[in-house]
């Protein structure tokens, strides 16, 4: 077994360090587990392997709650043994995401910031049984140092009886103080939560846990499982363009200051593109208020143009992560991790006044996205953090290229088949073809610059017909829609395989 008693600083815990094994034998069927863990980093990995692999002689299931999505050991390896009913609060496992979409995982998709406040009030299915969570060291006290992610962690010790701790050896030491740790009290006694900027301090470097709680300790030296990014192409630069050179005219126009406001930017290729364009433009001092920390916010700091990056997790790629543990030190100083519902608080991003950029799956010509269902039905990822941003920010932006599919689905359609983010969140749309400033505008106006600024040529016309007939048919509704052909891109695709006519 590795040895890890330099990292449990408390000696009377030495007791507790037992295998994987061991530690996954506590756990009994439908069982409610909350873990640590934010996108494939800082979840636990031994201690779910175990589990997977003994329910693959012993099936039965258990309910799992984490901070997001978390890396193959967990949510790929229990979906893998069908170890999983109910999940929440976000995933982006394919194993998962197919037991999801045929029934046999009842899948809850929540704001991130709303979900531990939901799982402290047993709306989840009752209470915490236990929590298991990766740590880099626990203290003398018996607190927990956290390693690359925070999530929902700190609210499921607190809640849970029994607390399982992963020590993971590849988790350097130095992320020891990166953490900011605070789970707010629950309504009537919430106070304000006090950040005004996004390296202010609020709580403790540690999760509070306590000797007694802790059950098991196991060791682990398995790597977060971090993915590559696909390299940034043609129609990323021109959505990072557009984006960037619409705020230089804002910061002309005097409705953002020079360094503008802080920044939110969603997982995945695209919005990793955009924050790396920002490297080559001329903004500098910039604020991160976000969920997620990747590849391009290390480029930022490098570019010295980062003044301090909040975040819940660090999600980079391979070589991203080889990076950040490589230059902790310097990135310790301008970087910290909260828990979700303070990252993703929708009370601070209103009052910070968060630009908020996500990726939709679809966005519709009056201004509403969909941005977790394929073809109204098939859950993707999930709303993750986009909902708590979107509603509250300053600025709400969605990208999207104007096509997905080689061209035979159009991201911009007459109505979108699942709504996750409504025509009173949005404010700007970017494809690679333009931009769109939805800001003050009425739905019949917002169409024909959504149309004109962000679709595709080959399905412009289509869509400006479209808005033709339905204004017609409806004598210039408020939002004009015909009714039985609404969806008729969605069902023609389906039939055909293109939305095309
Ligand atoms: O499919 O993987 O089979 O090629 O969707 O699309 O273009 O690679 O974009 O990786 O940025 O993901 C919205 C899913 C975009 C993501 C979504 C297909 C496309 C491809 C992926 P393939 P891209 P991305 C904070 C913010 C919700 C949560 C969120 C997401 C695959 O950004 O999950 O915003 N967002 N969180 O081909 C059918 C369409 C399609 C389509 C794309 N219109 N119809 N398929 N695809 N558009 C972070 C957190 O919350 C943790």
């Amino acid at each position: 077994m590795i040895d890890i008693r330099d990292r449990v600083r408390n000696k009377q815990l030495h007791a507790k360090i037992v295998s994987a094994e061991e530690a996954a034998a506590f756990i009994k069927p439908n069982m409610n587990i909350g873990t640590s863990g934010f996108t494939p980093a800082g979840y636990p990995k031994a201690v779910p392997l175990a589990l997977a692999a003994r329910m693959k002689n012993e099936p039965f299931t258990v309910n799992l709650w984490t901070g997001a999505s978390v890396g193959k050991e967990l949510d790929g390896a229990l979906a893998e043994v069908g170890g999983i009913k109910r999940r929440m609060p976000y995933q982006t496992n394919k194993n998962l995401r197919n037991a999801i979409n045929s029934g046999s995982v009842e899948y809850c998709d929540l704001h991130l910031s709303e979900s531990a406040q939901l799982a402290r009030y047993g709306f989840m299915g009752g209470k915490i049984d236990v929590a298991i969570v990766e740590a880099c060291a626990i203290t003398e006290e018996g607190h927990i140092i956290p390693t690359t992610s925070m999530g929902n962690t700190a609210s499921y010790v607190q809640s849970a009886d029994v607390v399982i701790v992963e020590v993971n050896t590849t988790q350097p030491l130095e992320l020891e103080g990166m953490h900011d740790v605070y789970v707010p009290l629950d309504p009537p006694h919430r106070l304000p939560i006090p950040v005004v900027k996004a390296a202010d301090r609020i709580g403790t470097t540690y999760i509070p846990c306590g000797l007694d709680k802790i059950k098991y300790i196991v060791p682990c030296d398995i790597k977060d499982d971090v993915r590559p990014f696909g390299a940034i192409d043609e129609n990323s630069h021109k959505m990072s363009e557009h984006i960037i050179n619409f705020f230089n005219e804002e910061i002309k126009a005097g409705r953002l200051p020079k360094n503008l406001l802080p920044l939110q930017s969603g997982v995945g290729n695209v919005a990793n593109a955009v924050i790396s364009g920002f490297v080559d433009s001329d903004f500098t001092d910039l604020e991160v208020y976000t969920e997620v920390i990747q590849d391009g916010m290390f480029d930022l700091a490098d570019a010295g143009k980062l003044k301090f990056a909040s975040g819940t997790s660090f999600s980079p790629s391979p070589d991203g992560l080889n990076r950040f543990y490589t230059n902790i030190k310097e990135y310790r100083e301008k970087m910290m991790l909260r828990p979700q519902e303070i990252a993703n608080s929708p009370e601070v991003a209103r009052r910070i006044g968060i630009i908020a950029m996500n990726t939709a799956i679809e966005m519709d010509i009056y201004g509403n996205v969909n941005s977790t269902h394929i073809m109204g039905s098939k859950m993707m990822n999930g709303i993750g953090g986009s909902g708590d941003f979107a509603r509250n920010a300053y600025l709400t932006c969605f990208f999207s290229t104007s096509t997905a599919k080689d061209g035979a689905i159009s991201a911009i359609v007459p109505m979108c088949s699942h709504i996750d983010h409504t025509e009173h969140d949005t404010d700007i749309f970017v494809t690679e073809i333009g931009l769109a400033d939805l800001r003050g505008l009425s739905p019949r106006e917002r169409a024909r610059v959504i149309i004109n600024n962000c679709a595709h040529p080959d399905y412009r016309p289509m869509l400006l017909d479209y808005l033709e007939r339905a204004e017609k048919a409806t004598k210039k509704a408020q939002t004009p829609h015909i009714m039985d052909e609404a969806l008729s891109w969605h069902s023609r695709f389906l039939a055909t395989g293109t939305m095309k006519k």
